[in-house]
């Protein structure tokens, strides 16, 4: 299996994100790399490759060039104004206040961004772009002939839109990687998340696609972050109709009933008659992860990866979620090696 990742991707490493009304250690850190590398390389896959610069091309297939600027230029317009303190958000502009793009660095920080997990510090643009340039890489392997590839993204990308960050997202990886797939020639493409948290951003991408197919199991949001999508009845619109598929599911969902809900979603990708699959490869839906309320135990990865690698199509997997840092790199190798086996 051929795995993409650039060390570049660890220049973002912002310290604090808000919990509880206090400031905690940032959850999506810099360790969780070290965590899958550290497991890849004891499970004995192939040292993970530096991929090419694609450039900025197949990001704006998918962001608005407005938001990939602002991305590019947000950490130099801050510090010239604020130093080197993080950007964070401190006003969104919710129904209600006013709706006009506003120009000073501090409202556009709210304008772009959705949640107060997601700053802006040193690096953070040159992190999200090698990450998506990872997912990119993945998508032109098995569009080169490979079953299978492995992109491990961080900053992570599946809550990232069209001009939206949040969610420890700022590009989304995973969108950027199917979007590349069409653009070289691949007729349908299914994109399954298998993150404990709705994929907000990629739904909103492809929502009223018919080539781009989106399905994911996550907590419901009626009580787990996004908050504000993922409902069942979010099924697609205009040509996409139908091409939306969310299976929310209640705390403590254990193995029996999410592989259920996975076998479900996965008869509904076959239906589509994919020519290719993305996966969003989160694995904080493991029992002990601190951000999820869902029980699975170490032993349902490899059944994951072996369920996905049942469609039979080329895949590119691509790293989302998982914060238990001592065990992360386990499950993944554990959904990998699942895949492999099958
Ligand atoms: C890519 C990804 O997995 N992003 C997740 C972002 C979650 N951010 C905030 C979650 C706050 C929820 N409160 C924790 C409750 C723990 N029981
Ligand atoms: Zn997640």
């Amino acid at each position: 299996m051929r795995i993409f990742h650039s060390a570049t991707q660890l220049t973002h490493a912002p310290a604090l994100e808000f919990s509880r009304g206090e400031a905690m250690p940032h959850r999506e850190s810099p360790v969780r790399v070290e965590s899958i590398l550290a497991a890849l390389a004891a499970a004995g896959f192939p040292s993970a490759e530096c991929p090419e610069d694609f450039g900025l091309g197949p990001l704006t297939r998918v962001h608005a060039t407005d938001y990939v600027e602002f991305l590019r230029t947000a950490w130099s317009i801050w510090k010239s104004d604020m130093g080197e303190t993080p950007a964070y958000p401190t006003a969104w502009p919710v129904p209600g206040v006013g709706s006009r793009k506003p120009q000073s660095i501090e409202a556009l920080l709210g304008w772009y961004n959705f949640d107060s997990g997601t700053p802006i510090v040193q690096g953070t643009w040159e992190a999200a772009k090698a990450s998506a340039m990872a997912a990119i890489g993945a998508a032109r392997a098995v569009q080169a002939g490979e079953r299978v590839a492995y992109a491990l993204c961080r900053p992570p990308g599946h809550h990232a839109a069209a001009a939206m960050m949040g969610g420890y997202c700022y590009l989304n990886n995973a969108a950027i990687a199917a979007q590349s797939l069409r653009d070289n020639g691949v007729n349908r493409v299914a994109i399954v998340d298998v993150d404990y948290h709705h994929g907000n951003g990629t739904q909103a991408l492809f929502y009223d696609r018919a080539d781009v197919f989106f399905g994911s199991l996550h907590a419901d949001p009626c009580f787990g972050f996004p908050y504000f999508m993922g409902y069942a009845d979010e099924t697609g619109m205009g040509a996409g109709e139908g091409t939306t598929v969310n299976l929310p599911l209640p705390e403590n969902t254990g193995e029996t009933a999410w592989m259920a809900a996975l076998d479900h979603l996965l008869k509904r990708v076959q239906a589509f008659g994919a020519d290719a699959l993305v996966v969003s490869l989160g694995v904080d839906t493991w029992e002990g992860d601190p951000l999820s309320s869902f029980l699975l135990p170490a032993t349902t990865f490899p059944r994951i990866g072996d369920r996905l690698a049942g469609l039979g199509l080329p895949t590119a997997i691509i790293q989302e979620g998982g914060y238990a840092t001592a065990e992360l790199g386990e499950n993944v190798v554990a959904v990998l090696r699942g895949f492999e086996a099958a």
